[in-house]
């Protein structure tokens, strides 16, 4: 490593010339971001290796967590950050002439997840990492991942993010550790001449699964473990070799088409996806790969089988990789011999599964044809699963047919996969405390009832490093100053913070950090998109995929509903504000894309009105991404998590804001509820129903969303705008399908409803803010208690009560 900051120039300077034939001073910043990479990279391998070595030599428990998604961004800083040479690197590049910040513009964000659920496998990887855990990431090197989004006269537009069109600095292929993976064909069970039953499988199609690996760093130790994404590729067979004409050239080139597809694009929804047939492919792809390698690992220890689960764990990211159960069962007994109890005693014990969302559409099943034709032999192992489980079930509760019924994981034509990930796994949590409950009292009740041991929660987090450490450098200055730098690695110490809540000038350098974050948001914004925002508004966010039980409609309707208020009182009391959006829909999504259009119609609206102009500014921030969250949630003045009750299983966008000293507005959804618990009723704005009534409504369809528009005027004349002539519609019918939604058929997330106590507390905030003192000191003890949602903390409780690990890895 480099000693000093002469010491990187040095290096720096010679890796230009001798990867890349330039000298500094004719360098472009693609160049020099090129050079840092194979710098860094350099010395992130040599503990790469050592990591590596000592897992092999150590024989401890490795986990492997399998996610379709890893919603990495970028890396060079995290990785500077976690090597402990952003000072060093920084002034270095600055005495060259370069800027580490526009250097770091230069790398492609790795969009390789749809949201939450991929964010939080990224920053469990740096929690793995960073504690010295064995902990590795399998997933699937997409060549397209989570769209480009454009916005063309408020309609979004999807283009192909095209992230590998950059070179990749981070990743190293491995063809040498190429394995197969096979699609279709027939399957056959053989008697054997010692009467043991083998399975032949036949006419099957082959991919090449390649693995690309992408170091994963620990913060200031020496562990770097893997995430290890996998490509599909043609396998070599002959076919080409025996091609003598064209069409047998042609009908190649096809096939490898066909082939490659399976690592082509990330499926963009997340969450009301139909059951397709290439989106199993990937899965069972993924799996496949993933276990196969797992099992070479264990297999170089030279160990009996039955020992694997005390020397891997693996683990499921929502039910996603659930074929993972099957496949280990198919290589256990179809390739190592074993017999079904020893096979499954093995499965089970290494298998542990989380659950993301109790949503119904988003919970996967696959039509049974469908899997029988794709993956013969694994639709074979889940009926025998199937069968076996209802056996013991009919054993436990002789006669009950419903209960058998509703528990099977083969039903009505389809696999369950949520079934299949319980059964066959000794682990299953939920993603907060309240989401736990959710799942144990309603919607996974039956099995909490069968198998309670297997429940648990794992209240989500984040990593500090990235969301707090190298988002916001001067807050983090700020707090190591006011407390010491223990913090960072026991993040919970972030309470000691609570001793400056009477400390004026410690409450004056908080506010000034958020202005300063607030007035480089507004350059950014003005810079991409033009508009014009007051830094000293209150800075007002929502940004995550657009979703109907998210609710950005009911932060939409109730912008229109104070630009009413402004335009018919110009003296109507309320404190300056800019609303900041950013969101993706599915393509496919056709109310959420509707918002899209209504929230770019109320920004135009309102933002070319010059009688609301101080007082109001409405931006949409096109084509949101890690890296700009990374801009924004610094700057931010209010979370708004204000999805409809029992809906949100967790949410980790809530967590970052906080930590970052925004307030939150929110539902008693997800983790808002710890968040409350923590902080008091003081320092967060709770408003809405709570689950238990949003549940309840739902059991007894009392609901009425008209009733709502007939009773409340602030409803009736804020909707009909919809639909009636006014600015927003301008005497069109583009939003009707919105008022449809709400009136028609009766409103499914409650936006009216809460509608009314979402305004009143608004306006309490706007109130509020105005207390700069009273303000500050609310954001202090946000931040002084958000301590509990670093990853760390949730890794340790995954570490040591599921995957029953400890560190293992290189710690300094
Ligand atoms: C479903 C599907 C369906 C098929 C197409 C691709 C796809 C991709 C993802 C999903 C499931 C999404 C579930 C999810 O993201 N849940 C979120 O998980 C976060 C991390 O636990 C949590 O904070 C959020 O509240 C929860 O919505």
């Amino acid at each position: 490593m480099f000693s000093d900051k002469e010491d990187f120039k040095q290096s720096f300077s010679e890796k230009l010339e001798t990867t890349l034939g330039k000298k500094v001073d004719s360098a472009t910043e693609t160049d020099a971001y090129r050079a840092l990479g194979s710098l860094l990279t350099d010395e992130i391998n040599k503990n790469w290796l050592k990591t590596n070595k000592h897992y092999q030599e150590s024989k401890e428990k490795q986990v492997y967590y399998f996610s379709m998604e890893f919603l990495i961004g970028r890396l060079m800083g995290n990785n500077l950050l976690n090597m402990q040479l952003l000072n060093t690197v920084r002034n270095g590049l600055d005495e060259l002439g370069f800027s580490l910040t526009e250097l770091e513009e230069k790398e492609s964000d790795a969009g390789l997840g749809n949201g939450g659920l991929g964010r939080l496998a990224a920053c469990f990887l740096d929690s793995l990492a960073s504690l010295g855990y064995a902990g590795h990431g399998y997933g699937i090197r997409y060549k397209y991942g989570m769209f480009d989004q454009r916005i063309i006269d408020g309609y979004q537009v999807e283009l192909p993010d095209r992230w590998l069109s950059k070179e990749y600095v981070w990743e190293v292929r491995r063809p040498e550790e190429a394995l197969e993976v096979r699609f279709g064909g027939e399957v056959e069970m053989v008697e054997e001449k010692s009467g043991a039953l083998t399975c032949k499988h036949t006419n099957y199609e082959q991919v090449r699964a390649v693995p690309y690996d992408v170091p994963v760093v620990g913060f200031d130790n020496e562990t770097v473990n893997t995430l290890r994404l996998w490509s599909a590729e043609a396998s070599e067979d002959d076919t080409l070799k025996k091609a003598s004409k064209q069409s047998d050239f042609d009908n190649f080139l096809e096939h490898k088409r066909s082939l490659e597809e399976i690592s082509e694009f990330l499926y963009p929804d997340d969450s009301h996806e139909e059951g397709k047939r290439l989106r199993l492919k990937q899965e069972y792809f993924l799996v496949s790969s993933g276990v196969q390698n797992a099992l070479d690992n264990f297999e170089k220890l030279n160990l009996p089988l039955t020992t694997f689960p005390d020397h891997a764990a693996l683990h499921i990211n929502d039910t996603h990789p659930a074929l993972l159960i099957p496949e280990l069962m198919r290589i256990l007994m179809d390739e190592r011999g074993l017999g079904w109890e020893e096979a499954w005693d093995i499965t089970q014990a290494s298998v542990s599964y989380t659950n993301h969302t109790t949503l119904s559409e988003a919970l996967e099943t696959w039509p049974v044809g469908m899997v029988r034709s794709l993956l013969p032999r694994i639709f074979m192992i889940i009926d025998e699963i199937n069968e076996r489980f209802c056996q013991t079930l009919w054993e436990r509760y002789p006669g009950d047919f419903d209960r058998i019924a509703s528990l099977a994981i083969i039903a009505d034509g389809h696999v369950k996969m949520a079934h299949l990930s319980i059964v066959g796994s000794h682990s299953v949590n939920g993603v907060a405390k309240l989401h736990t409950d959710i799942l144990k009292k309603r919607e996974m009740k039956i099995f909490y009832d069968t198998f309670p041991e297997r429940f648990n929660n794992k209240t989500n987090g984040i990593t500090h490093r990235r969301w707090l450490m190298h988002a916001n450098e001067p807050l983090s200055a700020l707090i190591t100053e006011s407390i010491g730098d223990q913090w960072v690695r026991q993040p919970d110490r972030l309470q000691d913070l609570l001793k400056y809540k009477e400390d004026t000038s410690f409450l004056n350098r908080l506010n000034d950090i958020k202005q300063e974050k607030k007035e480089e948001l507004t350059a950014f914004i003005k810079d991409y998109s033009n508009i014009t925002i007051d830094p000293s508004s209150i800075f007002d966010v929502q940004i995550k995929r657009l979703h109907g039980y998210k609710r950005q409609l009911l932060n939409a309707l109730h912008i229109m509903h104070l630009y009413n208020n402004l335009k018919a009182n110009p003296n109507f009391n309320m404190t300056p504000r800019t609303f900041i959006f950013g969101a993706k829909a599915a393509p496919s999504y056709h109310f959420a894309k509707k918002v899209i259009k209504l929230i770019h119609t109320i920004a135009s609206v309102v933002n070319n009105d010059p009688a609301v102009r101080n007082r109001m500014k409405v931006v949409f921030l096109e084509n949101y991404s890690v890296s700009m969250a990374e801009r924004i949630i610094p700057a931010t003045n209010i979370s708004e998590q204000i999805s409809t009750a029992s809906k949100e299983a967790s949410g980790t966008g809530n967590m970052k804001f906080m930590m970052n000293g925004a307030i939150t507005l929110g539902t008693m959804d997800g983790a808002n509820v710890e968040i409350h618990d923590l902080v008091g009723d003081d320092h967060i704005y709770t408003f809405g129903l709570s689950s238990d009534e949003v549940l309840e409504y739902y059991k007894n369809g009392f609901y009425s969303s008209r009733k709502v528009y007939d009773e409340d005027d602030r409803v009736r004349h804020t909707l009909d705008q919809l639909i009636h002539y006014s600015p927003f519609s301008k005497g069109e019918t583009e939003f009707q399908d919105i008022y449809d939604n709400l009136i028609t058929y009766n409103d499914e997330f409650f936006v009216l409803k809460d509608f009314a106590s979402y305004i009143d507390t608004q306006a309490k905030i706007s109130e509020d803010y105005l207390d700069t003192r009273l303000w500050n000191e609310k954001s202090l003890v946000n931040i002084a208690r958000s301590g509990k949602f670093s990853s760390d903390r949730t890794i340790q409780e995954y570490a040591s009560e599921i995957w029953k690990i400890e560190p293992s890895g290189i710690l300094k």
